[in-house]
């Protein structure tokens, strides 16, 4: 049996032309009824759950911009009166009875955001399969493509199912090694109020539904789901709610999804001819014409980066069992496997012209998913596109920064209704429909810095591509994240900063003010307006316009408060000393600073990075699914690879072992829980921050590399300012070779663990100064004022050697260890 298996294993690998195991995730057993064992396809608009059962597979489907409501606006046209009030309140230490005014006057009367639903089901149910054997699913992430194979009465069962990039259409691909033995019947099921499920004479079956009415907003998407089988031999027949088939060699299904969804204002397409312009298209290609193409366009983005760690017994093993033993046993190619995962799960969620990925990416079985599977934009949807730019999938940031310039235009009537601020902004949520107003209670929602920091993504877009044109169509979303605060920031009355009030560090709250997180001036709020104001300077700087604004921002830049050293040596979260040091929320705002942005830095803050480990290590490493994802990248920063790659451990350990924390579940989805995808997409964005990082100033190879990854290698991650490094080899925790291609030519400042020469022999010159590289700009961070409690602490670093290497667009450069 087992000799079986593993010929069988060799058979179809090598008739499909794959060797690379290193690059699936895969299992000895069906789904069953768990839909986190299922596997994820998606082509950035269709998502689809492969359970792999046996008898009676399901394969759930969504299509990104089905979702409950419709068109609609949330503010709170009372928040203005009562601002002045609010602020008066904060100011005076009265934060309990400022959050009871604002969750009547600031926090929404209306919906507190729409819900991401799925379309339904799609049963295949195949009679006499109850018994199998050599049973085996897998989900290849060389060609995207979730494939069941098992054994009935000595015939070998294939399917193959995939969702096509090219042709906008699911397909499932059935094989029998036996002509004639391939019998099923196909229906829906669907968790939408009054569905329509019926079969045309065509050999159709149609599931129309419309998105549910929700929080006072009528559903308005309405949705239609045509699937169509096209079969090799034997026949097919339809009852009113099925389509048969009966003893054919082999059949492709077709599945078709659309919806009327246009964009957040409009809901005037027409589902039904959509839905079958991509059916008809699609069904007249064989299923060969699909896949090629289908592998191409996934590829084209997914092999950009190849990454290796090297591989152990462990790799032997099915997912689920790794998963098991991950914490136990060397298994660093679970690493690069999860690694991958990310970039898989991004490529699949998002692409050009479609969706964000959401708090689920595109992956939603419930009606009412977990916080709507929405998103949360004081944390989570930015998180999804941290992998985006180093990872190599730019062009996919796309959608998330579509969705920042359309809350620029729905945020300006929220910014001027609720603070008479011009500009935008937006509070800690939105949904498909841009609602920027204040949801949930104002202990979470009272938030502004949704704008400003989702407009940081359009920076670092441009820090990435250099693309002035672009730059300047997105300057104007900056330029209005900036003016919401020129307008909104008031001065404090007792320290005299320009401070947010209302404001919050998202989500916690100092026991000092009564179990309220209404504060004005916290640290994360201060972090954010200085970014948005840098930003904008630079952006104005380089199109050479609006001197006269950018002279304002300076100005106001320079009155923000600087960031605090508290008492416990920690980075103050408040911009009073009110932090506990035994608080271990899963939110650690306040080292916003240290990542994504960069206001704290080992060369240029020390005090601040030494406060910011201390408020690491007070926080400690279990939390939520995304917290862990987020440790990941900060103890990245703060340059300890073992402590970084601790949280990769608890991260990657199956639900439940880490007590009131995250884990991961067994088709590797993040659970928080539950599943939330953030987490997934913050550790991808982590390991590619524990191997090169380039925001302070230089590109540093191997900043954060863990006493296990002793060799390993890895290509095509990209860096600020084009450069792309092409191949990094190191060994013995060592670099032995790199090569980066400069896309956009500049000074290439490397930040190194050991000497290196150029591959030619020529020397390198050592750095000095500030990078001349405009794209490596770095602000200065005001200095921190720090408490005459606090210890004094230093964190010693690793020795580094930089240079400096003048380079031309397009060319590579290489270098070995000297
Ligand atoms: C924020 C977090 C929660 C969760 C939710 C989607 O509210 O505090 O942990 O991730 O977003």
């Amino acid at each position: 049996m087992r000799l079986f298996f593993c010929l069988l294993l060799l058979i179809t690998t090598v008739g499909f032309g794959q060797t690379n195991r290193a690059l699936k995730l895969w299992y000895n057993q069906p789904s069953g009824k768990t839909w986190e064992n299922a596997l994820p396809i998606g082509n950035g608009r269709l998502g689809g759950m492969v359970y792999g059962n046996v008898a009676d597979e399901r394969i759930q489907l969504n299509e990104g911009t089905l979702w409950s409501g419709g068109p609609n606006r949330n503010d709170n046209p009372d928040a203005l009166a009562a601002l002045p009030e609010i602020r008066r309140l904060i100011f005076e230490g009265k934060q309990k009875e400022a959050e009871k005014l604002a969750n009547k006057a600031i926090i929404t009367k209306k919906s507190h955001g729409q819900m991401f639903q799925p379309a339904g089901e799609l049963h295949l149910n195949f009679p006499g399969h109850e018994q199998y054997e050599a049973y085996y699913r897998e989900l290849d992430m060389e060609r995207a493509v979730a494939k069941t194979i098992y054994k009935v009465n000595g015939v070998i069962f294939t399917r193959e199912v995939l969702a096509s990039f090219p042709d906008q259409v699911m397909v499932v691909h059935l094989t029998a090694d036996k002509p004639g033995k391939l019998s099923f019947a196909a229906s829906y099921s669907t968790l939408h109020a009054q569905p329509e499920i019926r079969t045309t004479p065509g050999r159709e079956l149609v599931l129309a539904g419309r998105g549910s009415d929700h929080e006072g907003v009528t559903g308005a998407v309405k949705f239609k789901v045509i699937t169509k089988v096209k079969n090799d031999g034997g026949n097919v027949s339809a009852t009113d709610t099925s389509l048969v088939i009966n003893g054919a060699d082999a059949a492709t299904i077709f599945i078709s999804i659309a919806t009327n969804f246009k964009d957040y204002r409009d809901v005037s397409g027409d589902e039904n001819a959509l839905a079958a312009s991509y059916l008809n298209r699609a069904y007249s290609k064989s299923y060969d014409a699909i896949l090629k193409p289908h592998i191409a366009a996934f590829q084209k983005y997914f092999n950009r980066v190849k990454f290796d760690l090297g591989t152990s017994e462990a790799a032997n093993l099915p997912t689920d069992e790794r998963l098991k033993s991950f914490r136990n046993v060397n298994d660093p190619g679970l690493v690069t496997l999860y690694y991958q995962y990310g970039r898989y799960l991004l490529i699949s969620s998002s692409q050009p012209g479609g969706q964000p990925a959401n708090l689920q990416g595109i992956w939603n079985n419930k009606m009412r998913p977990p916080w709507d599977s929405k998103y949360t934009i004081n944390i989570n949807a930015q998180m999804n596109y941290w992998p985006a730019e180093k990872t190599n999938l730019s062009e996919l940031h796309e959608p998330f920064l579509k969705m920042v310039q359309e809350l620029s235009q729905t945020g300006q009537q929220t910014a001027k209704d609720m603070y008479g601020a011009r500009g935008w902004m937006a509070h800690h949520n939105t949904d498909i429909w841009r609602a920027t107003g204040a949801i949930d209670g104002a202990f979470w929602g009272m938030w502004i810095a949704g704008g400003a920091w989702t407009s940081q993504h359009l920076w670092e877009h441009y820090l990435y591509t250099g693309d002035k044109a672009y730059l300047a169509r997105i300057y104007p979303v900056l330029k209005g994240a900036a003016t919401f605060y020129v307008d909104f920031l008031i001065n404090h009355p007792k320290y005299h900063w320009l401070v947010a009030n209302p404001g919050s560090s998202p989500e916690n709250a100092p026991a000092a003010h009564e179990g309220s997180s209404l504060d004005a001036g916290t640290t994360m709020d201060n972090q954010i307006a200085f970014d948005i104001f840098s930003t904008t300077i630079r952006a104005a700087e380089i199109l050479k316009k609006d001197a006269a604004f950018v002279d304002t921002l300076r100005q106001k830049r320079k009155q923000l408060p600087p960031m605090h050293v508290g008492q416990y040596g920690q980075l103050q979260e408040w911009l009073d000393d009110v932090d506990d040091p035994n608080d271990h929320h899963r939110h650690v705002s306040h080292l916003y600073g240290l990542f994504p942005s960069v206001q704290i830095s080992p060369y240029r803050t020390p005090e601040l990075f030494a406060a910011a480990r201390t408020t690491l290590m007070q926080r400690g490493d279990v939390s939520t699914g995304w917290s862990m994802g987020w440790k990941v990248n900060w103890w990245a920063r703060l340059q300890d690879g073992n402590h970084a790659f601790t949280l990769i451990q608890n991260q990657l350990s199956p639900l439940g072992t880490n007590k009131e924390g995250g884990g991961t579940y067994n088709n590797l989805f993040d659970a928080h829980p539950p599943f939330q995808i953030d987490g997934n997409f913050g550790c991808t964005s982590g390991i590619t921050e524990m191997l090169m990082q380039s925001a302070d100033g230089a590109i540093h190879l191997l900043p954060a590399l863990p006493d296990v990854w002793k060799e390993g290698s890895i290509g095509g991650i990209l860096a600020l300012g084009g450069f792309e490094i092409v191949d990094m080899q190191w060994a013995g925790g060592k670099l032995t070779k790199v090569e980066i291609r400069s896309k956009l030519g500049g000074n290439l400042r490397l930040r190194v663990p050991n000497a290196v020469k150029l591959a030619g022999g020529a020397t390198l010159n050592k750095a000095t100064g500030q990078n001349p590289n405009a794209f490596y700009i770095t602000e200065d961070t005001p200095a921190a004022v720090v408490s005459p409690k606090a210890a004094k602490a230093t964190q010693p670093l690793k020795e580094t050697l930089i240079y400096d290497v003048p380079t031309q667009a397009g060319k590579v450069y290489s270098f070995l260890a000297q």
